[in-house]
């Protein structure tokens, strides 16, 4: 019995020193496991987080197709999808992400009020400058609009304002609920000195029929209802139809729209600039200082496109 003892005492003793062992190997490797996460790779748990997806917005976004471009271009990108809706889905699901401080990455724009109304956004750089750092917003018209129509013409080369201005318009829409249309009509008659600048030297015209194509998007809404405002003062007849982005560059190339404000150069709209560049009248930049790209709320720890991780 005693050497039993003594043997089942020993054999205890050595069982719990290699539980204890065996445990606190356990529990290290967890902790250099978790430190080997955190140093090297941060950012590779928002891949999977994310199950690799760009949350992007309207199919005929030309966002969404650099976007596309942006995947197949950046190896950190391989893998991944962009996942196509609406802006307004976009938006929610951002909203969603960041209540609850999840990470997420959208296609975003400015002049937008997401940068208002979310004050924790930024850009990922990008290095392979697929986004481009800035774009211009550019007035197209169709050729033989000038001859046609001299003072539409006129009046449209004329046009330009500052992100400030379109921002403006767009901000106070979004915090009051009015429509883009009420308020731009509020900003004509609030900012005469612009307003004269475009119409220098335009004469009034008796319901000369004026066509405008746009798109959909809030910034655009602002532009198209400022300049159908100011065309409308000075007695044209202005319809203003909003399209698809690839629709705007057919239809003024085609002839069957007069001009729009609504091209995003050089980068965002230039597969569907490109197609039809000979067919059209640059008016140069309505706007300067835009921008696209992949944007994420700040507390989300990665500054780069390059810093994602490829999908395994
Ligand atoms: N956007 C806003 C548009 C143009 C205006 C950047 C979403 C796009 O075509 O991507």
């Amino acid at each position: 019995m005693f050497h039993f003892g003594e043997k089942f005492g020993k054999a205890m003793l050595m069982l719990s020193l290699f539980l204890l062992l065996f445990v606190a190997a356990c529990g290290n490797s967890d902790e250099s496991d978790e430190e080997g996460n955190e140093n090297e790779e941060s950012s590779s748990n928002y891949g999977e987080e994310l199950e690799h997806t760009i949350t992007g917005i309207e199919p005929g976004a030309g966002i969404t197709v650099t976007t596309e471009k942006a995947i197949e271009e950046y190896d950190s990108l391989n893998g991944w999808t962009l996942e196509q809706s609406s802006t307004a889905a976009m938006v929610k699901t951002l909203e969603e992400a960041i209540n609850n401080e999840e990470p997420i990455i959208v296609t975003g724009w400015n002049p937008h009020w997401k940068f208002a109304k979310f004050d924790n956004l930024k850009y990922l750089d990008d290095p392979e400058n697929v986004y481009g750092a800035e774009e211009d917003i550019r007035t197209l018209a169709r050729t033989g609009l000038e001859d046609d129509k001299p003072n539409a013409f006129k009046l449209l080369d004329q046009f330009e304002w500052s992100v400030e201005d379109m921002e403006s318009i767009m901000y106070e829409s979004q915090d009051t609920g009015e429509d883009i249309d009420v308020i731009a009509k509020q900003w004509v008659e609030d900012n005469e000195d612009k307003v004269s600048d475009w119409t220098d030297g335009v004469e009034d015209v008796d319901g000369v029929e004026i066509e405008l194509v746009s798109t959909p998007w809030d910034s655009e809404r602002a532009s198209s209802s400022v300049l159908a405002e100011v065309m409308t003062q000075k007695g044209f007849n202005v319809t203003v139809t909003p399209v698809d982005v690839a629709v705007v560059f057919e239809s003024v190339s085609g002839g069957d729209a007069d001009a729009t404000a609504a091209a995003w150069l050089p980068l965002t709209h230039a597969d569907f600039y490109e197609d039809v560049k000979d067919d059209v009248v640059d008016l140069g930049a309505n706007l300067t200082g835009a921008k696209i790209g992949l944007v994420v709320p700040e507390y989300m720890d990665i500054d780069s496109i390059e810093d994602l991780k490829a999908a395994e």
